[in-house]
């Protein structure tokens, strides 16, 4: 699927500051496949298609959650979390991209998982880092993120718990295994 029908479909999916950030994630990620020797096609459109299903009605992703047999104990963490595997499911149920490392890359990009591939890193420090993001710490990340992607996603992972932890929030355990994978990497 080229760049522009892809944009085009996630445009009317989106807000227009969700869209924005997606293009944000799209010109990020192909950067990163360059420097890091990811599949650029991929990392591109798995970067467009990554919030696909962020606007969606809670109740929306929770049935698609229920119905599908998608990890249980998501309903149990922050719906924060719901967008990422229900959008690699509506994906490929409405955009018909069957592309397994792309829907992948798509419904892990916020909670990582223990075996993440480069395509799967690509997306997620893109996310972090793509130029309209502002958090405490971001730019230490962008710096790590320009020699090494493993570096620079552990520091993200850090600074997601510590602040999801500072707010109190719960932290789904997945996210903990992937921070705890990657120090394994090290
Ligand atoms: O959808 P985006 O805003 O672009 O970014 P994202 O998909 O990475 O979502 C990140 C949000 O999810 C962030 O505000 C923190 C929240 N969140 C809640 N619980 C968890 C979590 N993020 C991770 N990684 N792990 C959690 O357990
Ligand atoms: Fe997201
Ligand atoms: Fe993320
Ligand atoms: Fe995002």
């Amino acid at each position: 699927m080229e760049q522009k029908e892809a944009l085009e479909i996630v445009r009317k999916q989106l807000h227009d500051k969700r869209y924005v950030h997606t293009i944000g994630v799209m010109e990020t990620a192909i950067q990163l496949a360059r420097r890091f020797g990811a599949d650029e096609k991929k990392a591109e459109l798995a970067a467009i298609f990554h919030d696909y299903a962020k606007c969606r009605p809670i109740r929306e992703m929770q049935e698609i959650i229920e119905r599908e047999n998608m990890p249980k104990d998501l309903l149990d963490h922050n719906k924060e979390l719901w967008h990422a595997p229900v959008g690699a499911y509506l994906v490929q149920e409405e955009v018909g991209i069957y592309d397994k490392d792309i829907l992948q890359a798509i419904a892990y990009h916020t909670s990582g998982h223990t075996e993440m591939t480069l395509l799967d890193k690509v997306v997620w420090v893109a996310d972090y880092i793509e130029p309209g993001r502002q958090f405490p710490g971001v730019e230490q990340v962008r710096e790590l993120a320009k020699q090494d992607l493993d570096a620079a996603l552990l520091q993200a992972l850090k600074n997601t718990i510590t602040y999801l932890l500072q707010k109190n929030q719960r932290v789904y355990p997945l996210t903990f295994h992937t921070y705890n994978a990657l120090l394994k990497e090290e």
